[in-house]
């Protein structure tokens, strides 16, 4: 039976700050599970995969009922259910509170995070299987069990069209369906496996939409490196821009770090024209993916082809001759002596990047694509070389097991985002006795995961931020900084020093407070506003040379609403216990912080979140922030913008459910059916009752209450509905734990502060 670890190393190739803590991985151990759990889990699976069509969305049930087996679940009170608004009472809404954090606390590990799925992107998997075939450590990582279950997951994920998209739930692309195809044959399927013709459907749609040279770009350059797609087909990615003075708006150094660190290595390969052994399967495939016979492919026309069904972004004109021109004059100049010298010291120059991120995340590296990419690099450099060896137990790191099978992850895992989320949504329900075990465990691991140094050397050369006193995303061996998580971290490590040491233990020192104080003010723009890992370094006008037609706004490190507000929420309740410390500085960025937040909200009232879905996440954090600056709903014309806002959306349910056609349009989107989801329903009810919705006209929040209560499950669980995390405008990623964190939150702050203040009017 499969097996998820915590926290435990094992391999003498790892490396760790803090002795893993956070490190979530699965295994098979073929000793472990009963006739009876093994018969449970296919239980589960055969559900998935019989209603895979209707719910795309797979519950992580896997983890869930290995940890319902091993923390001895406590008697919870009885299930509440609420036939209208009037019948709810405190008592009833604490029972659920009850239930539902006695759940989510047997859901969390013993170093204290609360592990979970973090998949949903469908374009990940390729990179990894292809990166292991080529390097031919397939199968010394993956075990049989790892690529039956990889192999599940590939075809549970396969639209009813016979293709794939570019997340579990978006519509077939030549991106998903392409590399996905591909890796099911590297994966050892057969062109004729799968149930019902799978394959040949999946064949189908790719030749019945232009073949594989209608890829996207990311797709070109995975299939140029397995040798199904040739480089000359490809726009040039030339390394050279790693020696360009750092003065031009295009040096990689300004751009967002996820876009600078997946091309860095993309270049490197690209200036080498590095392509993997030629092997049967790979000349199967070159037979497979195209309409037209390989050697007649017309490679210089395939550069800019892209199937419709990929196109978010397309390319401007100014980009098509940018390309051209670096393809037919300057890439002919860098191939051969002496131009070539110059590619050498660029390919160099690369490689000693790609050393530099990998020793500083302990090879976890910033996010699943330059993860692979760089041990590629590292293989392509020397297949023997150390760096090679550090990489391949850090694969575990990004796969995630559940019902619908194997899948790899977004990034290492959201651990440390979801333990101060959880943390805040426990606090506010004022259960803190009760859950007094839940938090202390939190709280631990809060600690045990801020990161405590800088980067090594010389930050500028390196294009890296300070670092020291920052939280991450994931956990400390990652180790990259972000603005709203280091906010969020340092929002609960305040509230939790704030409660008896006896129940939470001691707090964290000041001096590492003000560490992370020192981080957030350090990332403010000089608008006020906040990005997520470092300064905002260029233009936006440079969005034009984003080559990825599938990805908005990656080019450099925008401002966000989310990460301002949670800068703004986190001096705040820093200022009212610290006030001493650096008081002005703290004051005007909370001040700017306000005024930005005002500035870029929406005349609807609304504010567009980029990092879920969508506008009742924004608002919610537009709102939030804006009333931690001290701003109200009668001072503060944009917090009364915004209540009208999300009570127009209210279903006629009383709750909210946002499609995530929202990210991609920018136009608020209903779920179909007008369903409503707990999560949005949380967000909204959130923002509301900080505007003190309460004061005004209680009814919809009581309304939006009772659909949270009603959809408690039996066992204090909520359902798992649709994806709700988005990135870069258009591609959606699963946050597996916000089904339990928001509805607490959300039903907490409606218990201390709109159900007293009904009582205490009775
Ligand atoms: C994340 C995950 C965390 C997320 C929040 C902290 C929630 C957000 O508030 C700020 C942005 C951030 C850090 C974020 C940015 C984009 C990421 C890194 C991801 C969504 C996880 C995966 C995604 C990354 C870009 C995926 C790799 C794909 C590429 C296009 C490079």
């Amino acid at each position: 039976m499969w097996k998820l670890k915590i926290a435990e190393g094992g391999s003498p190739w790892l490396r760790s700050t803090n002795d893993h803590v956070g490190r979530q991985f699965w295994e098979f151990d073929p000793t472990l599970g009963s006739l009876e759990e093994l018969a449970d889990i296919e239980k589960v699976r055969q559900t998935f995969h019989e209603n895979r069509f209707e719910k795309k969305h797979s519950s992580d049930l896997l983890m869930r009922s290995q940890f319902a087996k091993e923390k001895s679940l406590s008697v919870f009170p009885p299930r509440v259910n609420i036939k209208d608004a009037e019948d709810i009472t405190e008592e009833k809404v604490t029972n659920v509170l009850r239930r539902a954090i006695g759940f989510h606390s047997t859901l969390q590990a013993d170093d204290g995070h609360w592990p979970g799925d973090y998949g949903g992107p469908m374009f990940l998997l390729p990179g990894l299987v292809i990166t292991l075939t080529i390097t031919g450590a397939l199968n010394a990582v993956l075990s049989k069990e790892h690529k039956r279950e990889m192999c599940r997951y590939l075809y549970n994920h396969q639209n009813r069209d016979g293709g794939w998209g570019l997340h579990i739930e978006g519509h077939s692309t030549m991106f998903g369906s392409a590399l996905n195809y591909v890796t099911l044959r590297l994966l050892g399927e057969g062109a004729n496996d799968g149930e019902g013709g799978a394959m040949e459907k999946g064949r189908k749609w790719i030749l019945d939409h232009g073949g594989a040279t209608s890829i996207t770009s990311w797709g070109k350059f995975w299939l140029s490196v397995l040798g199904v797609f040739e480089w000359s087909g490809n726009n040039p990615l030339p390394p050279e821009m790693w020696v360009l003075p750092y003065f031009l708006p295009v040096h990689p150094g300004e751009m967002w770090c996820h876009c600078r660190m997946v091309y860095l290595p993309m270049s490197y390969l690209y200036g080498k024209r590095f392509v993997g052994p030629i092997t049967s399967t790979v000349l199967a495939l070159r037979k497979e993916l195209f309409t037209v016979p390989y050697h007649d492919i017309d490679w210089n026309d395939a550069r800019n082809l892209c199937a419709k069904e990929d196109l978010y972004y397309p390319h401007p004109l100014i980009q098509d001759i940018l390309w051209a021109t670096l393809d037919k004059f300057v890439e002919p100049i860098l191939m051969r002596w002496p131009g070539k010298k110059l590619r050498e010291k660029a390919l160099r120059t690369a490689m000693e990047h790609i050393h530099y991120e990998d020793d500083n995340t302990r090879y976890i590296c910033i996010g699943p694509v330059n993860k692979v990419l760089n041990m590629l690099c590292c293989w392509a450099e020397d297949p023997n070389s150390e760096a090679f060896k550090l990489h391949l137990p850090r694969i575990h790191d990004y796969l995630w097991l559940a019902e619908d099978g194997m899948k790899m992850q977004g990034y290492n895992g959201s651990q440390l985002w979801d333990t101060a989320f959880t943390v805040q949504a426990i606090i506010s329900t004022n259960l803190i006795e009760e859950f007094g075990p839940t938090l202390k465990k939190g709280h631990m691991f809060l600690k045990k995961s801020q990161v405590l140094d800088n980067c090594p050397g010389d930050l500028d050369y390196w294009y890296r931020h300070i670092s020291k006193g920052a939280w991450p995303f994931s956990t400390a061996d990652h180790g990259w900084p972000i603005s709203d998580c280091t906010a969020e971290g340092l929002k609960a490590a305040l509230l939790l020093s704030k409660l008896p040491s006896k129940i939470v233990d001691e707090p964290l020192d000041a001096k590492r407070l003000y560490d992370a104080v020192n981080v957030i003010l350090s990332l403010q723009n000089s608008d006020g506003s906040f990005a997520t890992y470092e300064l905002t370094r260029s233009y936006s006008w440079l969005e034009l040379v984003n080559p990825a037609e599938t990805f908005g706004d990656i080019v450099i490190d925008y401002p966000y609403v989310e990460c301002t507000s949670a800068a703004i929420q986190a001096l705040v309740a820093f200022k009212r216990l610290y006030p001493g410390h650096r008081r002005e500085e703290v004051q005007r960025c909370i001040d700017k912080s306000a005024s930005f937040i005002e500035k870029i909200q929406a005349p609807d009232g609304s504010w567009y979140g980029s990092w879920a879905v969508c506008f009742t996440y924004g608002t919610w954090f537009g709102v939030k922030g804006l009333v931690a600056a001290g701003r109200n709903f009668s001072n503060c014309f944009s917090i009364r913008k915004a209540c009208n806002f999300l009570l127009s959306k209210q279903l006629a349910s009383g709750g909210w459910g946002e499609s995530y056609l929202s990210c991609q349009n920018k136009v608020y989107t209903n779920l179909e059916g007008n369903r409503s989801h707990v999560v949005n329903t949380g967000w909204a009810m959130l923002a509301l009752i900080d505007a003190e919705q309460a004061k005004r006209d209680p009814t919809p929040l009581h309304r939006a209450a009772r659909v949270l209560i009603n959809s408690q499950m039996e066992n204090g669980d909520f359902p798992q509905q649709e994806i709700m995390g988005v990135f870069n405008r258009n591609c959606m990623i699963t946050y597996a734990a916000y089904r339990n964190i928001f509805p607490i939150w959300a039903l907490g702050e409606y218990r201390c502060r709109v159900l007293e203040e009904k009582s205490m009017l009775s």
